[in-house]
C-alpha cells in the first residue's frame, strides 16, 4: 500500500466547474426561452433529484431497505428520483456475518442488484462500527476482535469489490461532547490504530472504492469535528488511505443545521478528501423544513469536492424517526415542499437548467470573445492518475471539456502488455486488453465548457498513466 500514488480524485484541489452555471452564463438574455424549450424536450434532466444533481457531476442518493423492494410505490420513487443507494442496515456487521466466519449477503445483494439493474451506484455502509455488531463480536476483545474485524472488512469489501462507489469504512468512532476523544468501544480498546488498520484493509480488498470516515454531530465546527479533522489530516500526512468524509446530517430543532455547515464541509475538502452528505434527514414540516433542506443542498453545491447527497430514506414512514416526518416524500409517496426546495436548489434556485447544448454562436452581446482559447480547443482532454500495486492497479481518468460544451466523449488509451481490465465504472469500455475505447455513460456525457467528470477502471498487471486521447461529440 505504501507504493500507492495519490488518487486522481483524492489529491487535487482544483474546483470542478459546474456545467449548468457555465451554460446559464453563456445563454444570458435568451436563457428563459432556451431553458423552457430544452426542458420540454428532455426526458428527466432537471426534473428529478438524481438527474438534477448529475448536472453538476454529483449524485443524489437514498438509504434503501431490502424488505421494501417489493413495495411498488417505494420502488417507483426510488427508480425515478435517485442514482445512488445506501443499504440502510443490510451491510452492517450483524447482517453480513451473523456467526463468526459465516457470511450472509442475501439482503445486501438484493439491494446491489437492484441498483445495478437500474443504473444506480452504491455507497457501502458500514464496515467497522461499535454498534450493530453481532453478539459474537460484542463478546470479543483484544487481538481476537482485531483479527475478526480485519477478516470482516476483507471479506465484505472483497465480496463487493468493484461494485461500491464509496465505503463507510469506519462509522461514528469519536465521542460526543467537548472531549475530542475517541469513543470508547470494544474496537477502540483493541488499540488506537484500529481505524487506520480498517482503512488499509479496505483499500487492499477493494482498491476501486473511495474510502470514507462517516459520523454525526460533525456537521459544524466543534470539538468532535475538530478531532475528526485532525485524524484526516494525520492520515493524509502519513499516507493512510482515506478518500472522503461523510457528514450524516441528521437534523432537528435540538440539532439544527449549523450556521457554519458549508464552511465545515469546505475545510475538510481543503484537506484533500471528498466530502459527502451521507444520511440527511431534517425533522419538521412545511416551509421551515423546506428552507433547511435548501440550505443543506446549496452548501454542498458550493463546495466543489462535495460529490453527492444521500437522504436517509424515501418516505416519512420509511424513516428511523418517522414521527419527525424528516424526509422528502410523505407516507403516501407525495412530494413535500422539502422535495421542491431540494430540486430547486439542485437546479440553481428555481429555473431548471437547459439540458441541450445552447447555440455556441450567440455569445452575450456585452462580453468580448476570449482572446486565448483554452489549450484543449473545442474537444476534450483526458488525464490519468494511477494507483499501482504489486500485480494490480486502478486508473482514474479525468475528462475535461474544452472551450465548448460537449454532448459525449470517447477516451482511447492503450494498456501496457500483460495488463487486463477487470472492472470499469462510469464509462463503457470496448474491451479489456490492448487499445481500449471508453465511452461515456448516460449521466456523464454532457459537460459544459471547461467542466470535467471522472471514470475509472481496475485491472491486473501494470496500469496506464499519463494522458489519453479524448474525442468529443
Ligand atoms: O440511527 C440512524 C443512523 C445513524 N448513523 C448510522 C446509521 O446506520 C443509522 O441507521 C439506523 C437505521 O436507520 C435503523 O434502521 O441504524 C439503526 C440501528 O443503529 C437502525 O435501526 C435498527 C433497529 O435498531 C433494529 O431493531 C432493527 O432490527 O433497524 C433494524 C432493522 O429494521
Amino acid at each position: 500500500m505504501d507504493k500507492m500514488l495519490a488518487r486522481g480524485s483524492g489529491s487535487g484541489s482544483t474546483a470542478r466547474p459546474r456545467p449548468r452555471a457555465v451554460l446559464l452564463s453563456m445563454v444570458a438574455g435568451a436563457a428563459v426561452v432556451a431553458a423552457t424549450v430544452a426542458v420540454a424536450s428532455s426526458a428527466s434532466a432537471g426534473t428529478t433529484l438524481g438527474a438534477s444533481a448529475a448536472e453538476s457531476g454529483r449524485y443524489f442518493g437514498t438509504a434503501v431497505a431490502a424488505n421494501k423492494l417489493s413495495d411498488s410505490t417505494y420502488v417507483g420513487i426510488l427508480n425515478r428520483e435517485f442514482n445512488m443507494v445506501t443499504p440502510e442496515n443490510e451491510m452492517k456487521w450483524d447482517a453480513t456475518e451473523p456467526s463468526q466466519g459465516q457470511f450472509n449477503y442475501t439482503s445486501a445483494d438484493r439491494i446491489v442488484s437492484h441498483a445495478q439493474a437500474n443504473g444506480m451506484r452504491v455507497r457501502g455502509h458500514a464496515l467497522a462500527w461499535h454498534s450493530q455488531q453481532p453478539g459474537w463480536a460484542q463478546n470479543l476483545s483484544g487481538s481476537a476482535l482485531r483479527q475478526a474485524m480485519v477478516n470482516h472488512v476483507t471479506q465484505v469489501a472483497t465480496h463487493y469489490r468493484g461494485k461500491i462507489y464509496a465505503w463507510d469504512v469506519v462509522n461514528e468512532a469519536f465521542a460526543d461532547g467537548t472531549s475530542g476523544a475517541r469513543r470508547d468501544s470494544n474496537l477502540q480498546r483493541t488499540g488506537n490504530d484500529w481505524i487506520e488498520v480498517a482503512f488499509r484493509t479496505a483499500r487492499a480488498a477493494d482498491p476501486g472504492a473511495k474510502l470514507c470516515y462517516n459520523d454525526y454531530n460533525t456537521d459544524g465546527q466543534n470539538a468532535k469535528s475538530n478531532a475528526v479533522y485532525a485524524m484526516v489530516q494525520d492520515f493524509k500526512a502519513r499516507g493512510v488511505p482515506i478518500d472522503c468524509v461523510g457528514f450524516q446530517s441528521h437534523f432537528n430543532s435540538a440539532s439544527p443545521v449549523p450556521s457554519d455547515y458549508q464552511a465545515n464541509l469546505q475545510r475538510f475538502a481543503n484537506l484533500g478528501v471528498d466530502v459527502q452528505i451521507t444520511e440527511l434527514d431534517i425533522e419538521g414540516s412545511g416551509t421551515t423544513q423546506a428552507d433547511n433542506y435548501g440550505r443543506v443542498v446549496r452548501a454542498c453545491l458550493a463546495v466543489s469536492r462535495c460529490t453527492g447527497i444521500t437522504v436517509w430514506g424515501i418516505r416519512d414512514t420509511d424513516s428511523w424517526r418517522a414521527s419527525g416526518t424528516p424526509l422528502l416524500f410523505d407516507g403516501s409517496g407525495n412530494k413535500k415542499p422539502a422535495y421542491t426546495a431540494v430540486l430547486n436548489a439542485l437546479n440553481g434556485g428555481g429555473t431548471p437548467p437547459p439540458t441541450t447544448t445552447p447555440p455556441a454562436t450567440t455569445p452575450p452581446p456585452t462580453t468580448a470573445p476570449p482572446t486565448t482559447p483554452p489549450p484543449s480547443g473545442s474537444g476534450c482532454t483526458a488525464t490519468l492518475a494511477l494507483n499501482q500495486w504489486q500485480g494490480g492497479f486502478v486508473t482514474y481518468v479525468r475528462v475535461t471539456a474544452g472551450a465548448n460544451p460537449i454532448n459525449g466523449w470517447t477516451v482511447v488509451l492503450t494498456l501496457p502488455g500483460g495488463a487486463a481490465i477487470t472492472n470499469t465504472w462510469s464509462a463503457q469500455p470496448s474491451g479489456t486488453t490492448g487499445t481500449v475505447n471508453f465511452r461515456n455513460v448516460d449521466y456523464n456525457g454532457q459537460l459544459g465548457a471547461g467542466a470535467s467528470t471522472e471514470f475509472g477502471f481496475q485491472g491486473t498487471g501494470v496500469g496506464p498513466s499519463g494522458t489519453a486521447t479524448c474525442t468529443a461529440r
